[in-house]
């Protein structure tokens, strides 16, 4: 059904410092302004290795300098490829830092991977939130001006924060919008019954569920409250999303997981913002499953939701199997193998190019026609 075409890879991006290594240009963020795509690409770089026994570990100081800290081996815990352990203390360390790049593609040339084009324009971590980079754009533009969340990784934590631009050159900072650690926030790219709308991702401490998708309100962009689980990844499916009093929802599920959806049963959390369609709101959702298999992390795929057009805490249809999978080379092999992560849906005429990070290292594309793809929520 997918027309998959992989379009940025890290081997054609240049380092921003000499003494690193780009192993990761994913997770784009993408709005279509006219006729041209602009994306906000994850930039990831790694210290390039200088000696066998010591790990190099990036970070930046509050002036947005790059900075290394060595490591012997033994100080350190490195099961997954991301993060890094220090036995000591016993904290987390990312092993690569990220910031965002600006490219530009016309509209008609979309699955043409040498159409894209880097601007020179950056997004660069700034502050004391943001000292381990800047992650995963969600780009919605909001009132003619563009907004995107993004993901701050200091010492204080994962969490999210808004910014925004109306010309890709300047970017102004809104600050964080959802604490620690929460990931996966994307905005509804207009108020819904007076309200602006946001799913987001909180992620417990406390084992009692994995990861689930959440929804909340704000006036203003800012301030979000209203806080309810919108996927209940503790039953099978999600109704209408219930609030932290308890309520019930309008179809309360307690049938347990059927095998065919053990693919969402680890973590679920936002893909690409939604779009305005006659069935209701439109998005692609990110979800690993909660065996251990293929490796530590899991394989990621795609599913679809579509929320009702009057009241998104309202959920109309939600795919039960996978319809984004990892099932290319460049998505089964990577520096996270088997991942595909859809970050950005743009409508082009009749067809919907979704825009997905593979493998955590390179930028693609897969493309389908919109209305068949929408029918498919409802299986
Ligand atoms: C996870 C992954 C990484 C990311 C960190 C911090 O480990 O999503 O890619 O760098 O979280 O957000």
């Amino acid at each position: 059904m997918w027309h998959k075409t992989n379009l940025i890879e890290p081997s054609a991006i240049q380092p921003s410092d000499p003494r690193c290594r780009v192993i990761g240009a994913f997770n784009p963020g993408a709005v279509r302004i006219d006729e041209t795509v602009h994306l906000l690409v994850r930039v990831a770089e790694q210290p390039i290795p200088t000696a066998a026994d010591h790990v190099d570990l990036p970070r930046f100081d509050l002036d947005g300098r790059l900075q290394i800290d060595r490591y012997h081996r033994d100080e350190l815990q490195l099961s997954d490829a991301r993060v890094a352990v220090v036995r000591e203390s016993g904290l987390a360390r990312l092993t690569s830092v990220s910031h965002l790049r600006h490219f530009t593609v016309p509209v008609a040339s979309i699955a043409d991977p040498a159409a894209y084009r880097e601007t020179g324009h950056r997004f660069w971590p700034a502050g004391v939130m943001e000292t381990q980079g800047v992650e995963d754009a969600r780009l919605t533009p909001i009132d003619g001006r563009c907004y995107f969340t993004y993901v701050a990784v200091s010492e204080h934590g994962v969490c999210t924060a808004l910014a925004s631009t109306s010309d890709f050159v300047d970017f102004e900072r809104h600050g964080v919008i959802f604490p620690c650690e929460n990931k996966d926030v994307l905005l509804f790219p207009e108020r819904v019954g007076n309200r602006y709308f946001a799913l987001h991702r909180p992620v417990p401490a406390t084992p009692l569920c994995t990861p689930e998708m959440w929804i909340a309100q704000s006036d203003n962009l800012l301030d979000w409250g209203s806080h309810r689980v919108l996927v209940d990844n503790t039953h099978a499916r999600a109704g209408e999303a219930h609030d932290t009093r308890g309520e019930a929802r309008s179809e309360p599920r307690s049938e347990p997981r059927s095998e065919a959806q053990e693919w969402s049963g680890g973590r679920v959390g936002g893909g690409t913002p939604p779009i305005e369609t006659e069935a209701g709101w439109a998005s692609l959702y990110q979800a690993n499953q909660r065996s251990q298999t293929p490796g530590p992390i899991g394989r990621y795929c795609g599913g679809g939701l579509l929320f009702d057009r009057e009241n998104p805490i309202k959920i109309v249809a939600m795919s039960s199997q996978p319809i984004l999978v990892p099932d290319q080379p460049f998505e089964t092999a990577g520096f996270v193998p088997q991942v595909v992560f859809p970050t950005a849906w743009i409508d082009v005429g009749e067809q919907a190019c979704i825009f997905y990070g593979a493998a955590d290292t390179s930028t693609a594309v897969a493309i389908t026609n919109r209305q068949p793809l929408i029918q498919s929520f409802h299986r």
